[in-house]
């Protein structure tokens, strides 16, 4: 699976991606390419989905993200975001109708969870949905949502008189709307919007049956973090591959640059924070295929990585003097891009205070 993910990655993203995110555009015409290798919803059952493991989720996105972080948000939204909850906490009727044309890329999905007024405290929720006869009528506005304008269906989280519940809302519903968030400089090859709702009206049968509370979308968040914690490994090898062929050929002082000991102190140490990330995505994934992985062992994982990535891109953009600034080369693109993968799923902050709490027992949040 990694070898075909890689394969794709060379033959379709590679090519196309650095103009994409020059033009701030998602390439759309991947999505049936990822679709056919199986890649939508890869570690589900059932349904139309690959039923892949856990570590085999983690190595499409390590490679898909040695591409851009977009492609791999994409991956991460639809499979994780989206299909998890629908399979995860949706009647059969909503999976029958939702995820096989998901996995065939024929329906995109957006997360509709945090807003504009601050995304790392989700409980304080402003976006409601009250009853209304047998159907639900939501008000409120989403905010930084990957896929929102291109997406059929969005899977909002709205307050209820029960507590937060999740709505799957078909984007054509009068009162949606999702504008594209402009002028970016990190994922500018991936959608990101804003969703608002007017009086939408949503069926009951469109609500999510499973699960009610924070713990819907904290759930959800725990399988893309996951993702997340592989996925940059691949966005940081990328950084370190370029480097090495650029070191080995660029002559200063009369020697390659390569050959110089501070330079190769900086590029062993590279392998040595990539290294040990990989080894705790796997051991992450090990944990999760056994079924005892808990949300604290995925937030250390998504910070030491994330901080990880962010680190050897940032420093493969130093080594490679003014050229680091040009488009030509990857470090920039990725440290760029780095920068949001760091904040959305919960930012270093959150995660470290995850911990905090995991150890002492005192929430500090
Ligand atoms: P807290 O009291 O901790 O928890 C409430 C309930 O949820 C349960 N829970 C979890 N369940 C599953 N997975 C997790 N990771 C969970 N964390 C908590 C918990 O057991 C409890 O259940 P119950 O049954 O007792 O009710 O809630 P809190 O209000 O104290 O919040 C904790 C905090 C700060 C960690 C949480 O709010 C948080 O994670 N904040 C960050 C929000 C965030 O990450 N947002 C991401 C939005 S989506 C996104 O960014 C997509 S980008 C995608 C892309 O493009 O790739
Ligand atoms: P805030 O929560 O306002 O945080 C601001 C700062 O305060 C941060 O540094 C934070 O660490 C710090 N902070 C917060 N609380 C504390 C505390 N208790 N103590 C100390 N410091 C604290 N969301 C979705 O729902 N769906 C998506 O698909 C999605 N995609 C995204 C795509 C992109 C490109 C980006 C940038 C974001 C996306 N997000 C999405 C939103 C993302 O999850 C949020 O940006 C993130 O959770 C942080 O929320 P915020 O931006 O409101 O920052």
């Amino acid at each position: 699976m990694q070898e075909s993910v890689a394969r794709l990655v060379g033959a379709e993203v590679l090519p196309l991606i650095q103009r994409c995110f020059e033009e701030h555009r998602f390439p759309q015409e991947l999505i049936p390419k990822l679709a056919s290798l199986g890649l939508l919803g890869s570690s589900l059952s059932g349904y139309g989905c690959a039923g892949l493991n856990a570590i085999c989720y983690g190595l499409i996105c390590q490679e898909l993200e040695r591409g851009d972080s977009g492609i791999r948000s994409f991956v991460s939204v639809q499979s994780s975001l989206c299909m998890y909850p629908i399979w995860a906490f949706g009647s059969e009727e909503q999976k029958n109708r939702y995820l096989p044309p998901m996995a065939r890329g024929e329906l995109i999905g957006c997360f509709g969870l945090t807003e504009p007024h601050g995304g790392s405290d989700p409980a304080n929720m402003k976006t409601h949905a009250k009853k209304r006869g047998g159907d639900w009528v939501l008000n409120g506005s989403k905010m930084w949502i990957t896929n929102g304008s291109l997406a059929d269906l969005a899977v909002v989280w709205a307050m209820t008189p029960e507590g937060i519940r999740g709505f799957l809302i078909e984007t054509g519903t009068p009162g949606f709307s999702a504008p594209e968030i402009e002028h970016k400089f990190s994922l500018r090859a991936s959608v990101t919007s804003a969703l608002f709702l007017d009086n939408v009206v949503v069926p009951e049968e469109r609500v999510l049956p499973g699960v009610r509370g924070l713990k819907g979308p904290l759930s959800c968040l725990t399988q893309a973090r996951y993702g997340i914690a592989w996925g940059v490994i691949g966005a940081a090898q990328a950084c370190l591959r370029q480097l090495l062929d650029y070191t080995a050929t660029r002559t200063l002082f009369g020697r390659p640059l390569a050959a110089n000991q501070t330079i190769q102190v900086r590029l062993a140490d590279m392998a040595r924070r990539i290294t040990t990330a990989q080894l705790l995505a796997l051991q992450l994934g090990r944990l999760k295929d056994a079924g005892v992985m808990h949300p604290a062992h995925v937030s250390l994982a998504k910070w030491n990585n994330c901080r990880m990535a962010l680190d050897v891109a940032r420093d493969c953009r130093d080594m490679l003097g003014g050229s680091g600034i040009s488009a030509e080369y990857v470090p920039i693109r990725h440290m760029l891009n780095l920068e949001s993968v760091i904040t959305y799923e919960g930012t270093e902050t959150i995660h470290q205070l995850t911990i905090g709490r995991e150890l002492t027992g005192l929430n500090a949040f």
